[in-house]
């Protein structure tokens, strides 16, 4: 997957309190063009529907959509492609089932973890939790920017940093090898003063992002 965004938004329904589809159209807004969707209490048809909905905006703005998880509904609803965990299928399992033109990505936790990623045709690979997270049960141990100053120089592939990155710490993140940050709770910041009307602003914390990212090159 060449020319790796630097921005890789993750949809999270609890903590916007939004539907899928809401979510990604405030991406798209935004700037995202690359995009996981992430819905753990979702049925296959929940997030087969969305994907099935949102694909059409998506590659329309030159965007991709991931799923996380699920390579049957990567499949069917022909989505670009599919983000594995360790506990999922493995990339070679999804890669006989998506064929070579899809997107595979796989999270690791550690050195081995990465290096036999490596030895897979994941198209990138993610690092994580970089910091501490409140967003994924049960996470595994913090890693640090260690991690990433390591195993980037292991490979050219793309790297994707995860874990309580926000925009304080997004540079850091990339200045320690990672090709894109990937973020979840940054995503949805409610306004201060909560109101019955009010909701997060996703496409403006999208927005603030991605001008990091270009005050930075
Ligand atoms: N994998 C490692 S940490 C994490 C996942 C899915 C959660 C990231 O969420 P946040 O809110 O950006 O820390
Ligand atoms: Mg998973």
């Amino acid at each position: 997957m060449s020319n790796f965004p630097s921005l890789y938004a993750i949809t999270d329904r609890q903590l916007s309190n939004l539907t899928n589809e809401e979510i990604i159209r405030e991406m798209l807004a935004g700037g995202a063009r690359l995009i996981q969707l992430r819905d753990k209490e979702g049925t296959a048809r929940d997030i087969f529907d969305a994907a099935r909905f949102c694909l059409p905006l998506i590659h329309e703005a030159g965007g991709r959509l991931i799923i996380n998880d699920r390579v049957d509904v990567a499949l069917t609803a022909e989505a670009d492609g599919v983000h594995l965990g360790q506990e999922d299928l493995s990339v070679g399992e999804a890669r006989e089932i998506l064929g070579p033109s899809k997107i595979i990505g796989v999270s690791t936790h550690n050195r081995r973890q990465f290096e036999a990623a490596l030895a897979t045709s994941a198209d990138y690979i993610a690092v994580g939790p970089i910091f501490t997270t409140a967003t994924k049960e049960n996470p595994d141990p913090v890693v640090g920017l260690d991690l990433l100053h390591e195993v980037r120089k292991l490979t050219d592939r793309p790297i994707v940093a995860i874990g309580g990155i926000d925009h304080q710490r997004a540079l850091s993140v990339i200045e320690a090898g990672a090709d894109s940050v990937a973020v979840i709770s940054a995503l949805y910041p409610w306004p201060e003063r909560l109101e019955l009307t009010s909701r997060v602003d996703i496409a403006g914390s999208i927005r603030r992002f991605l001008e990091l990212f270009e005050r930075h090159e």
